[in-house]
């Protein structure tokens, strides 16, 4: 079996090619200013950084034709999926479909929702549209990775102790084994980007695994090359 290394232990790489990468809601809602992160009083420029280190894992995970899922986060024009204790929450300037200088806050479909163009999903990939914070909840999500054959998730994006966090831990629940890359996803607050990396690998790795990007890619290419030699799915 293969592993690849990160904490608190070596992370178990499958038999075939069922592992995903899994992008959180790099939308530009929350990573540019006018959008729904900027009107909660977020510095939305602290997101930045990660970008180019995600933009280098998806390129890894498209070269190697692994499946990527997108997310985002958003609600009907009609506000129908988004209960009233998640729109009246929060002082903010603009509320959940107020209109914004990107258009209509956390709507489907307006240029705020967009995936930045830095990772924009291409035509094979998934994308997820979710109402909720968690990725599965409301979604097809779970059929989707059932339906391919999917056990293994690795986690990236947007905010850590928020949407990425939630979803890892749904994740877990339902018996995916996870692991969050730690330089791929960031928070508003640094400091609860760290309690959230601790809090996963404490406990033995109670909800999963975390590890480098670096570590990630360097991991999954003897595995991919062992795959590859004994000829599943070859590609
Ligand atoms: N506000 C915040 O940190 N995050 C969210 O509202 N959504 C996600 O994390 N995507």
């Amino acid at each position: 079996m293969f592993h690849l290394d990160a904490q608190p232990y070596a992370y178990p790489l499958p038999g075939d090619r069922s592992l995903a990468l899994v992008i959180i809601d790099m939308q530009r809602d929350f990573m540019e200013p006018g959008g729904f992160g900027d009107a909660l009083g977020n510095d939305v420029s602290l997101l930045q950084a990660i970008v180019p280190r995600l933009q280098n894992l998806l390129d890894f995970f498209r070269a190697h034709h692994l499946p990527v899922i997108h997310t985002q986060e958003c609600h009907q024009p009609d506000l129908s999926d988004c209960p009233p204790s998640k729109r009246d929450r929060g002082n903010g300037t603009l509320k959940i479909g107020d209109q914004g200088p990107m258009g209509r806050i956390l709507v489907y479909g307006e240029p705020g929702n967009q995936i930045i163009p830095e990772l924009a999903p291409q035509a094979d990939e998934q994308v997820i549209t979710k109402p909720g914070k968690g990725a599965f909840y409301n979604t097809p999500l779970q059929a989707y990775l059932q339906q391919a054959g999917i056990t293994h998730l690795l986690f990236t994006g947007v905010t850590t102790e928020v949407c990425v966090q939630t979803t890892m831990r749904e994740a877990n629940d339902r018996g995916y084994t996870c692991l969050m890359v730690e330089d791929c996803t960031e928070s508003y607050f640094p400091a609860f980007k760290q309690s959230t990396l601790e809090m996963i690998r404490a406990q033995g790795g109670i909800v999963g695994w975390t590890a480098t990007a670096d570590q990630v890619q360097s991991g999954l290419t003897p595995w991919l090359e062992a795959l590859t030699v004994g000829g599943a799915h070859a590609g």
